[in-house]
């Protein structure tokens, strides 16, 4: 008979959190094994962003990541490589519970970011229930709809003078749940390569941070120290990605001869 588990739909843990004013934590994975997931995962971390821009990762490889988040309680998300609706599909498809978008700058581009991750009547994301977010379709079809719809969280990037000058009209595009300013693209943007923690690129952030939490959606950044968490969260930034897989295990690997004497 039918098992319980193809009639549920999951309610995303991460949204819920976000709107209750909650702070999250979760790296961006360019690794491959999806134990890494789960050491996030048990670790304690609130979500992973599987990262399409930047590395070697496939959608392949991703849908086996998704499913060690799933195992380990832990909200995956993935970062798609562009602003593209059929990307944005695969990734829900394979179960991700929210998308990330690169390289926002105007409404229009955060209108096809949301139409690709919404059903009707919210948009017109592409429609096949024979996917694994559909349980392959043991899912009741109208029961996965709506729960996509409801579930799914679209977290949009700002990370350049455009978007910012026209922050103000894509805070209103309605959708988005989450304002994500990346400080590495911005910094260049600036003419201030990779000077994350420099005044201006602070400064642009906090005034992004700010007009996103005045029209009541939850702000995202990155951060790569503990420091910048703190200053960040002080900003009133909840959605927190703290650096990525290889850099925090190369930190604690750098730190290990390090420490030890050189001589016996
Ligand atoms: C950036 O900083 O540009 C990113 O994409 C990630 O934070
Ligand atoms: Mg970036």
């Amino acid at each position: 008979g039918k098992k319980e588990g193809s009639k549920l739909t999951p309610e995303n843990k991460l949204k819920k959190a976000l709107q209750e004013g909650k702070a999250v934590l979760g790296p961006f994975m360019k690794l491959s094994d999806p134990a890494v997931v789960e050491i996030f995962g048990h670790a304690g971390f609130d979500f992973v962003i599987i990262d399409l821009e930047h590395g070697p990762l496939s959608i392949e490889t991703a849908q086996n990541m998704v499913r060690a988040a799933e195992i380990a309680d832990i909200t995956p998300i993935i970062r798609v490589s562009e602003n593209d609706p059929a990307q944005i599909s695969r990734a829900l498809d394979i179960g991700a519970q929210g998308v990330q978008i690169p390289h926002i700058t105007t409404s229009t581009e955060a209108n096809t970011a949301i139409k690709a991750a919404k059903f009707s009547p919210l948009g017109e994301r592409g429609v096949c229930r024979f996917v694994r977010a559909a349980s392959y379709s043991a899912m009741d079809r109208n029961d996965y709809f709506s729960s996509a719809n409801d579930n799914t969280l679209v977290i949009a990037m700002i990370e350049g003078t455009e978007g910012i000058q026209n922050i103000d009209e894509i805070l209103a595009t309605p959708g988005i749940d989450v304002i994500f300013i990346g400080p590495y693209d911005l910094s260049q943007s600036l003419g201030l390569l990779g000077q994350v923690s420099h005044p201006r690129v602070f400064e642009e952030l906090e005034r992004v941070a700010d007009k996103a939490k005045a029209q009541g959606l939850a702000v995202g950044t990155f951060a790569d120290s503990i420091e910048s968490v703190r200053k960040y969260q002080a900003l009133g930034i909840q959605f927190i990605s703290y650096s990525v897989d290889v850099g925090i295990i190369y930190e604690a690997a750098v730190a290990i001869p390090a420490s030890v004497c050189t001589r016996v």
